[in-house]
């Protein structure tokens, strides 16, 4: 079976953004890229690798949440009523679909409304997740997460339940990731609840080997951004003229990814500007923000929410906290 993996594809059609967002991008000082073009086909491969090799600790604690604490959490969303269970950036609903099964089992009065940016996941979703979830209600809906919450408020006017989990809110900068919460709260209704995973502050060594695996999964996973806007852009980055580094700095929690620029060079883009790099000049690739309980609970009171509960994996690493609008 063809195997779905990240969610946060960006499609086809979004070739003129990609460029808008590349060329700014390069000409900001100093250089960025957006994270979100990580996930191309090879992107989704490369993700799947750090997700199962030894240092990427995120998706086992998220998974031991899903797994050990499965009838608790459905005891939680299900909270004695109907409702909508929302999930942002679906992909292929590895560790949802535990709690799916577990609601069914617990006959729960819910329908599952996958939303993602890919259309193809949507469909993939629609059409397996009942043949694997006998007696599953589902309505997939593909585009801009606000976009489809508002759109699911229509369909239903149901409790909702929304998922947003794998520590994607950490992939935004903490004022943007708690403007995304404020958002999210703006959708929903009082007595809608969150379920949010965060990566928690931990043994610094311990967060920075999953950034900086010894394979270098997460090497190619970054380098192969440049190999994306090559083939899809155009470009002509040469990726062995760019290192990978990666940073901790446990006093603000921000896990930050870079390309450093091994020597001075020049890249072209056809139809927009040659960039010009220094040696040593970086682009900054991506922010894996970490949170502690405290921070983390200061942003569901800040965005409008009340922190109910978070589960924990064993180690304390992880958590997927629950908040109420
Ligand atoms: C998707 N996201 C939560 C991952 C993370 O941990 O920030 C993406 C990632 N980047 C490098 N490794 C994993």
């Amino acid at each position: 079976m063809e195997v779905l993996m990240r969610t946060r594809r960006v499609e086809h059609t979004d070739r003129t953004q990609f460029f808008d967002d590349t060329v700014n991008g390069l000409q900001s000082v100093p250089k960025h890229l957006d994270s979100k073009y990580f996930y191309d086909a090879e992107g989704d491969k490369l993700f799947q690798q750090i997700m199962d090799c030894d240092e990427y600790y995120l998706t086992n604690c998220e998974m031991e949440i899903f797994t050990q604490q499965t009838e608790t959490l459905a005891n939680v969303v299900m909270d004695g009523s109907a409702f909508d269970l929302i999930e942002l950036g679906a992909g292929d609903a590895t560790k949802s679909s535990h709690l799916l099964r577990e609601l069914l089992r617990q006959q729960a009065e819910f329908t599952y409304m996958p939303i993602d940016i890919s259309s193809h996941i949507i469909s993939h979703l629609n059409a397996t997740l009942p043949l694997s979830l006998p007696g599953l209600k589902i309505k997939g809906l593909n585009g801009e997460y606000f976009h489809m919450l508002s759109k699911a408020a229509k369909i239903s006017n149901r409790r909702k339940v929304v998922l947003f989990m794998g520590a994607n809110i950490g992939n935004m900068p903490p004022a943007s990731a708690l403007h995304f919460c404020q958002e999210m709260r703006k959708h929903l209704s009082p007595g809608d609840m969150v379920v949010i995973g965060f990566d928690l502050k931990k043994n610094p060594e311990t967060v920075l080997a999953a950034y900086n695996d010894k394979s270098g999964i997460t090497k190619r996973f970054n380098l192969n951004l440049l190999t994306r806007i090559n083939r899809e852009l155009g470009a002509d980055f040469n990726l062995n003229c760019f290192k990978h580094y990666a940073t901790y700095d446990p006093e603000s929690g921000a896990c930050k990814s870079y390309l450093i620029s091994l020597k001075e060079q020049t890249v072209r883009i056809p139809d927009g500007p040659t960039i010009s790099f220094d040696e040593n000049e970086y682009i900054s690739m991506e922010i894996s923000q970490k949170y502690t309980l405290a921070q983390a609970a200061d942003f569901a009171t800040q965005s409008g929410f009340e922190p109910l509960l978070n589960f924990t994996d064993s180690k304390e690493w992880f958590i997927d906290a629950v908040w109420v609008a």
